[in-house]
């Protein structure tokens, strides 16, 4: 028999182990790869009254942003991972039980249940008959009796599977296509189209099972994430920076001042960038860069988070009305500041979807994150967005952050006096300042090895003496 070799596709595939990963060994490509996470059973949360029109937090949200991602062939340059539902015991480690089993059970499984845990109240469980016909907390945050269960649980799994691989390193990063939303849920709240906080769920677990030391959670929805800073208030592994419309608290959902720094061992740890003025002008993509510039990458470098997780909502970007949005953020913005974040955490970035209606924007949007996680080139800014000057009212939200903030963050201080700078400026005066930095270091070596010759051949003849320390300059 002629002997031949075997070709890797024939053969296993190249493997690689690595420490705390569940399965022992993944395949090397994994690596390198950008994991994505979808699936279909997040589409069956819908109204009862059947009117998607008059629901904004609808199914088409995801299937759209799925479609774009195939279609543009980002899709297949991807890993896509697989959901599940979240356990119950996984939802409490943010919710109360009361909270988990009203939103994590539907009439079918919640028949086991009852015997067991003698749940009273669940079975009889109370909601708002609404305007269109159909039950919920609200009229945003609407509930199906059957079906919305499972898929507030399957946004949560997503969430959390993305994350393990990507934090055990079995993923570079990665992108969850989830709805609905979980930002705004708190322990035992649903509101503003959230029921179950998956961000806060997923980084909950990180540090009960994968011990993950420092999370840094990073919200760009232009809606304050009430529930994610409530989950970590006290805690200093945590690091939450939110940017949203805050409006003086007239913005949904009102809470988010930037005195609000964190509680206990947790002072220091929670950042709120709350724009305030209305949208006159309306913030854009030189408000959010310069944020990043002066407060989110500062904190975040001196942090040294080990993960990073981003609720990302796409709100911001131009084409949402106010009250669900008013900005002008571009979604190639969106790009540019994953490509930022992408730079800690040795680039363990997830970033799982929170709000955003407007198809075209949470399109263009993800699809720019996606491409910004493969570390595809990215368009360069538009001259303009580089010259301009953040408006006045974004100054100065940036400037009481940075006052409020520079207490905990000694990297902040320095940046108060140039947060009125274009980024042109602020990239031409940082490398001025590193030149300078370089001219003084070599300037301070000539001045030793001068220093240390002189020395040297004065003492030539008693070289056990011990060098005198000579000031330099
Ligand atoms: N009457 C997210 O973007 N609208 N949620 C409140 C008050 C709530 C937005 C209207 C908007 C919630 C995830
Ligand atoms: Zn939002």
């Amino acid at each position: 028999m002629p002997h031949r070799p075997l070709g890797r596709a024939q053969s296993s595939p190249a493997t690689a182990s690595i420490k705390g990963a569940p399965m022992g060994e993944v395949p090397i490509k994994h690596l390198f790869t950008t994991g994505l996470v979808y699936d279909t059973f997040m589409l069956k949360h819908q109204c009862m009254c059947g009117n998607t029109h008059i629901h904004p937090e609808h199914a088409g949200r995801i299937q759209s942003v799925w479609s774009r991602l195939q279609e543009t062939g980002l899709l297949g340059r991807c890993e896509r991972i697989r959901g599940r539902k979240a356990t119950l015991d996984e939802i409490q480690t943010v919710h109360s039980e009361y909270h988990t089993l009203l939103y994590g059970t539907s009439p079918l499984n919640r028949q086991k249940l009852d015997s067991k845990k003698l749940l009273g109240p669940i079975s009889q469980k109370m909601y708002a008959v609404l305007p269109c016909g159909g039950i919920g907390v609200d009229s945003d945050t609407v509930w199906n009796e059957m079906h919305s269960s499972g898929a507030v649980r399957m946004a949560v799994g997503c969430v959390i599977e993305l994350a393990f691989k990507v934090a055990a390193g079995e993923l570079k990063n990665g992108f969850a296509v989830v709805r609905p939303p979980g930002h705004h849920a708190e322990e035992s709240t649903a509101m503003g189209f959230c029921f179950f906080n998956s961000v806060a769920i997923t980084a909950k677990l990180l540090q009960q099972k994968l011990g993950v030391s420092k999370i840094l959670i990073v919200d760009w929805d232009i809606h304050h994430g009430n529930g994610t800073q409530q989950a970590f208030y006290n805690d200093p592994n945590v690091l939450y920076i939110s940017m949203h419309r805050y409006d003086d608290g007239n913005f949904f959902p009102g809470s988010g001042a930037p005195e609000e720094v964190g509680v206990g061992p947790g002072v220091g740890f929670n950042t709120n960038i709350a724009w305030t003025g209305g949208v006159e002008p309306p913030m854009g993509d030189v408000e959010y860069l310069t944020a990043f510039r002066t407060v989110v990458m500062p904190i975040a470098n001196e942090f040294s988070p080990d993960v990073v997780l981003v609720s990302a909502g796409f709100d911001a970007v131009e084409g949402h009305q106010s009250p669900l949005g008013g900005y002008n953020v571009t979604a190639k913005c969106f790009s540019h500041l994953t490509k930022q974040l992408m730079k800690l955490a040795g680039g363990r970035v997830v970033l799982a979807l929170e709000g955003g209606h407007d198809l075209t924007a949470i399109c263009d949007a993800s699809e720019s994150c996606v491409a910004a996680l493969l570390g595809d080139e990215l368009d360069p800014l538009p001259q303009a967005v580089l010259q301009q000057k953040p408006c006045p009212k974004a100054a100065a939200s940036l400037e009481r952050v940075i006052e409020i903030q520079s207490k905990h963050w000694s990297s902040l201080q320095r940046l108060a006096p140039t947060v009125g700078q274009s980024l042109m400026d602020a990239q031409r005066r940082e490398k001025d300042e590193a030149d300078t930095v370089t001219a003084m270091a070599s300037l301070t070596v000539d001045t030793e090895q001068a220093a240390a010759s002189t020395v040297s051949t004065e003492t030539s003849r008693s070289t056990e003496e011990p060098m005198e320390e000579e000031p330099v300059l």
